[in-house]
C-alpha cells in the first residue's frame, strides 16, 4: 500500500519501463498514462534525450511529469527544458582530452568478433565509451553483451580506466549493455533528485533492474562500479534516503508492483 500524501514514481527505463533500448510496448505506454492520473511519475535513464525519445516517444516531455536523460544532467519538468549540465565546463578540455585519447588507444589495441562505428559519444553530462561501437546492429549488440559476459571485456576496460585516472574524481559506470558511461563523481542518478526535492513529495518512490550493489568506491577519487549480474547504475539512487526503491526484473514486474502499491 501506498504511502499518504504527495508521491513521485521516478523510473529507469532500460529493463524497467521498456527491453534495453527496446520502444515501450503500448501496453505499457498505457498503464503509465493511466497511472498518471493517480500518482506524478518521471524517468530517470543514463541515456540521452535522443536515445530516451526513441524508446519512450517523441513526446516523451509531454507524457511524464519529469525526463530526466543522462542520470538528471539533462533535466525536463512539465514539459519544460530545466538545465543541461556541461561535463567540458566541470572536468576541463585537457583531461577530457585525456580521457578520450586514453580510450581510443585502448579500443584499437582490442580484438572483437566485430567493430562498428561510434565508439565515444560526447553527451552533455557524460561520455559514453563502446568498445564495439554504437551503431552495430541489434544481432552485433547482443553477440557483444554475450562475449562480455564471459570475458568481461567492459569490466577490464574500467578497471584499467581507474589505474590511469586515479584521483581525477571520475567514475566508470556500465548500465547497458554495449557501453559504459564516464562522468565526474556524485553525477550518477541520485542527482536527479535535486530537481524534484523543491517541489514536495512526502515520498519519492524508484523503480529499476540494476540495483545491486557493485561498488568499489575510493572517496574522493576514481569510482569504479563493475557489473555483477544485477548490479549497476541505479545502485545509488536505490538506496539514497530521499527515495523508497523497487528492485523489478522486466517492465511486467514495474506494473504488477504500481498495480499493488497504488489500485
Ligand atoms: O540506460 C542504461 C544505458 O543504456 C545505454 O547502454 P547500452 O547502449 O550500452 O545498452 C547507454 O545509453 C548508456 O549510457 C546507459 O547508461
Amino acid at each position: 500500500m501506498a504511502a499518504p500524501g504527495p508521491a513521485l514514481c521516478l523510473f529507469d527505463v532500460d529493463g524497467t519501463l521498456t527491453a534495453p533500448r527496446q520502444k515501450i510496448t503500448k501496453d505499457m505506454d498505457c498503464f503509465l498514462q493511466k497511472l498518471r492520473q493517480k500518482i506524478k511519475i518521471g524517468v530517470v535513464g543514463g541515456s540521452d534525450f535522443e536515445k530516451v525519445q526513441e524508446q519512450l516517444g517523441d513526446d516523451v516531455i509531454k507524457k511524464y511529469d519529469y525526463v530526466f536523460p543522462e542520470n538528471g544532467l539533462v533535466a525536463y519538468r512539465d514539459g519544460k527544458l530545466l538545465c543541461k549540465q556541461s561535463i567540458q565546463g566541470h572536468l576541463g578540455e585537457a583531461l577530457i582530452q585525456d580521457l578520450i585519447n586514453y580510450c581510443l588507444s585502448y579500443i584499437a589495441k582490442i580484438k572483437l568478433p566485430k567493430k562498428r562505428g561510434t565508439f565515444i559519444e560526447f553527451r552533455n553530462g557524460m561520455l559514453n565509451v563502446s568498445p564495439i561501437g554504437r551503431s552495430c546492429s541489434q544481432e552485433e549488440r547482443i553477440e557483444f553483451y554475450e562475449l562480455d559476459q564471459k570475458e568481461k571485456i567492459r569490466q577490464k576496460f574500467v578497471e584499467d580506466l581507474r589505474k590511469e585516472f586515479a584521483g581525477k574524481g571520475l567514475t566508470f559506470s556500465i548500465g547497458g549493455q554495449i557501453s559504459f558511461d564516464v562522468f565526474p563523481n556524485g553525477w550518477d542518478k541520485r542527482y536527479c533528485l535535486g530537481h524534484v526535492e523543491k517541489d514536495g513529495y512526502k515520498t519519492i518512490y524508484f523503480f529499476g533492474d540494476k540495483t545491486m550493489p557493485a561498488a568499489q568506491d575510493k572517496p574522493g577519487g576514481t569510482c569504479i562500479r563493475l557489473m555483477s549480474s544485477q548490479g549497476g547504475n541505479d545502485h545509488e539512487i536505490f538506496t539514497d534516503p530521499r527515495t523508497v526503491g523497487y528492485t523489478v526484473a522486466a517492465p511486467e514486474d514495474t506494473r504488477r508492483i504500481c498495480e499493488e502499491l497504488f489500485y
